[in-house]
């Protein structure tokens, strides 16, 4: 039988950095993934990350290829048809901005230290059961090659996304689910083209929302509203660039270089939020908890703000021996978590067609939003403040 303090449910991004804040911290900790190493990575999600998170990844000890080769913005925009808009991110909040770098490429970095730190993930695992997460004796049992096995620990991280059974173990009477799904979702594709602009741009326009991202100067990430009723095979990449191009303002797409596809998928857009995101000693970290349509660049970010928290709680238990600090975890997370819903959800509303979903009143106030939120030098110092990230609360 296994023994470890923390058991970490999941080898995304949640779990593999908290590991690694932990073990940096003499905590031990044993993870659990569901799929390989090689399909986490086939996932591409997120681009953006929130300066805390960067500051995260520092203290974890794996910022070398993040500050090489990751680009820092010091500026967003946001467009109204052909109208263009800056956000100077730092401009207007004193100096903050965002680092472009992705999730795989920071996936991959977490873990290569985590194998070259030779601490333990184990993959292909199935049937992960947690028991008696209110005792002070929790495990885990899961198969792995057809055999069962038991992991004692101290304390459960559950960082194993929406579709995870952590979330599962909170009894439905102890748990309030809080969701909102979207007549739409977005087709997203990874292009190895120079990017279409400078800065990211998120467009609201008549056809349909589209985003212009990047991961580098050589490779661009575009992504574009389509109803939940539309199917990846039928979007051949001469038609994805066809629509993404209209959707564009028209100085920004004179710019669009096309090429073949490396990767196209669609993702369905929703808020969800589970409170509470503590039971006895099971954590809820990230997508396990929460989920955020991507408009506002929040979702991985969100998750790295849990994963400070609950590192620092779990080091106050083991450093100083304070194990009443842990009841504070749900609180301070569900804090953050709600202003990056708000976000999420206000972005989403305020710049996509909702095609009828939304009376024509709605409609109008979306569009009288836009227009003041881009005019108004106060407005766009709301979205540059909530764009670059609301601070990390501290433990008591
Ligand atoms: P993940 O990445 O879903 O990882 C969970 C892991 O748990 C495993 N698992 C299990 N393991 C063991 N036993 C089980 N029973 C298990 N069940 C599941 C899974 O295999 C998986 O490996 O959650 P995590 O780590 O919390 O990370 C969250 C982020 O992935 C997510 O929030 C972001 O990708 C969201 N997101 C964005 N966030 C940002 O901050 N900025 C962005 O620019 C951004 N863009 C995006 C996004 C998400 C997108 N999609 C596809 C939803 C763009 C898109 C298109
Ligand atoms: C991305 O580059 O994948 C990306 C960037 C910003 C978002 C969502 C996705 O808001």
């Amino acid at each position: 039988m296994k023994k470890t303090k923390v058991a970490i449910i999941g080898a995304g991004p949640s779990g593999l950095l908290l590991g690694q804040l932990l073990s940096k911290q003499g905590i031990d900790n044993v993870i659990l993934e569901r799929v390989t190493g090689e399909y986490v990575l086939g996932r591409i999600r997120a681009g953006v990350l929130e300066q805390g998170f960067a500051n995260l990844i520092r203290e974890a000890g794996v910022a070398h290829n993040m500050d090489s080769v990751g680009e820092v913005h010091d500026g967003v925009e946001i467009a109204f048809n052909d109208e263009r808009v800056k956000i100077e991110l730092s401009k207007l909040t004193g100096g903050d901005s965002v680092i472009v770098y992705g999730q795989v490429e920071i996936t991959k970095d977490l873990m290569q230290a985590r194998q070259e730190a030779g601490l333990e993930t184990i993959y292909e695992v199935s049937n992960t059961q947690l028991h008696d997460v209110k005792s002070q004796t929790p495990y885990v049992t899961y198969e792995k090659d057809g055999v069962t096995h038991t992991l004692q620990c101290d304390y459960i991280a559950g960082c194993d996304g929406f579709h995870g059974v952590s979330r599962q173990t909170i009894p439905l009477d102890v748990r309030t689910e809080y969701e909102k799904v979207y007549p739409f979702g977005w087709l997203g594709l990874l292009a190895d083209t120079p990017p279409v602009n400078d800065e990211l741009i998120y467009c609201k326009n008549d056809r349909g929302f589209a985003l212009a991202s990047m991961r580098s100067k050589t490779r661009s990430r575009y992504y574009i509203q389509v109803p939940l009723t539309e199917k990846v095979e039928d979007w051949s990449d001469e038609r994805f660039w066809e629509e993404l191009k209209k959707r564009l303002p028209a100085s920004a797409a004179k710019n669009l270089v096309t090429g073949p596809s490396i990767e196209k998928s669609i993702a369905p857009l929703r808020s969800f939020i589970c409170e509470p995101l503590q039971y006895g000693n099971l954590f809820l970290v990230g997508d396990a908890g929460h989920i955020v349509p991507p408009t506002g660049a929040k979702g991985l970010n969100l998750a790295a703000s849990d994963v400070a928290t609950l590192y620092k709680i779990m080091t106050k238990v083991y450093k100083e021996g304070d194990k009443e600090c842990i009841s504070q975890y749900s609180d301070i997370v569900l804090r953050r978590v709600w202003n990056g819903v708000r976000f999420s959800w206000w972005m989403t509303d305020m710049m996509h067609d909702f095609d009828g979903a939304k009376d024509q009143f709605d409609e109008k106030m979306s569009t009288s939003e836009m227009n003041y939120f881009i005019q108004s030098e106060a407005g766009k110092k709301v979205i540059a403040e909530q764009y670059v990230g609301l601070p990390y609360e501290d433990i008591k």
